[in-house]
C-alpha cells in the first residue's frame, strides 16, 4: 500500500498519529537511526527526516540509510531545498510553505526536484505548509510572513485552500523548539473546516501538549526537539504515543 494511503487508513482507523521528526544537522546517521528505533518501539508511526541548515545531501542519504537499517517505519523526506532529497527514503513531503514570499519555497524548488523524484521510487506526498508564530528558524529561513497566533481565519483560509488546490495534507507549524505550539483555537478551527488530515508541530515536548494538541483536532503529531532533548528518549515518545492512542 502506498505511504500516503496508508497514512489516511491510519489517521482514520486509530488517529491521532505520532511522527518522529530526525533532523540530519543534530546527530550522527548512526545516532539517528538509534532515535528511530526507539520511536518504532515507542509506537510511532513514521520518521521524518528534515531541517532547516543542512550542509549536503549525504548528510540526509546517510542519515536516511541508517535510519533504514533500524527501522520497518516509512522513512519520510520533509525537505528545505531540493539539493536534500534522497533515493534511499520511501516517501517525500512534497511541500509547499504557501505563507513564504520567496516563491523558491512556494513552488521553485520543487521544479528543481520534480524530475529527480520522477526517476527514484520514492513516493511524493502533496502537502500544504504553513508557517504560524513564532516561526523559529523555519520562519525565518523560509522568508515566511507568519500567521498570527490570533489570526484564526488565514490559518483557516491557508487550510482550505491547500484542500482545493488537491494537497492531500495540511501541515500548522509554530517552528521547532517554539516556547509556543500552534494555539489550540487555530487547530480547533483549522480541523473543523478542511477534509484533509492536519498535521500539527513545533514545540510539542511534553505529553500534556501532544494530548491537548491532539483534542483541539491535530490528526498527526510531530515531535523533534523532544526526542533530541530526553535522556530516555524511548521512555519520553512511549509516553506521548501512549496517551495519543487513548
Ligand atoms: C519542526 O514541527 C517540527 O518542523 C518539530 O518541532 O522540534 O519543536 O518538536 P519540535
Amino acid at each position: 500500500m502506498k505511504i500516503a494511503e496508508n497514512i489516511l487508513k491510519q489517521v482514520h482507523q486509530n488517529g491521532p498519529l505520532h511522527f518522529a521528526l530526525l533532523d540530519p544537522d543534530k546527530q550522527t546517521p548512526k545516532k539517528a537511526g538509534e532515535l528511530a528505533k526507539s520511536a518504532e518501539t515507542a509506537g510511532s508511526n513514521a520518521i521524518m527526516v528534515g531541517g532547516s541548515t543542512l550542509l549536503s545531501q549525504k548528510q540526509v542519504d546517510e542519515t536516511v540509510k541508517a535510519i533504514k537499517k533500524e527501522t520497518m517505519l516509512p522513512v519520510i523526506l520533509f525537505p528545505s531545498a531540493a539539493k536534500f532529497l534522497s533515493s534511499y527514503a520511501d516517501g517525500l513531503f512534497f511541500m509547499s510553505l504557501l505563507n513564504s514570499r520567496n516563491l523558491d519555497f512556494v513552488i521553485r524548488e520543487h521544479i528543481k526536484g520534480a524530475f529527480f523524484v520522477k526517476k527514484s521510487d520514492v513516493e511524493p506526498i502533496s502537502m500544504g505548509y504553513v508557517i504560524v508564530e513564532p516561526g523559529m528558524t523555519a520562519g525565518k529561513m523560509g522568508e515566511v510572513d507568519l500567521v498570527k497566533r490570533d489570526d484564526i481565519e488565514t490559518a483557516v483560509g491557508y487550510g482550505l485552500s491547500a484542500q482545493y488546490l488537491g494537497m492531500d495534507f495540511f501541515y500548522l507549524e509554530a517552528g521547532s523548539g517554539s516556547p509556543d505550539p500552534v494555539p489550540d483555537e487555530m487547530i480547533k478551527a483549522v480541523k473543523e473546516n478542511i477534509d484533509i488530515p492536519l498535521i500539527v508541530g513545533g514545540g510539542i515536548r511534553t505529553v500534556k501538549t501532544a494530548k491537548q494538541k491532539a483534542c483541539a483536532g491535530a490528526d498527526i503529531i510531530v515531535t523533534g526537539t523532544a526526542i533530541e532533548q530526553e535522556s530516555d528518549v524511548k521512555q519520553a515518545l512511549k509516553a506521548i504515543v501512549d496517551e495519543l492512542k487513548q
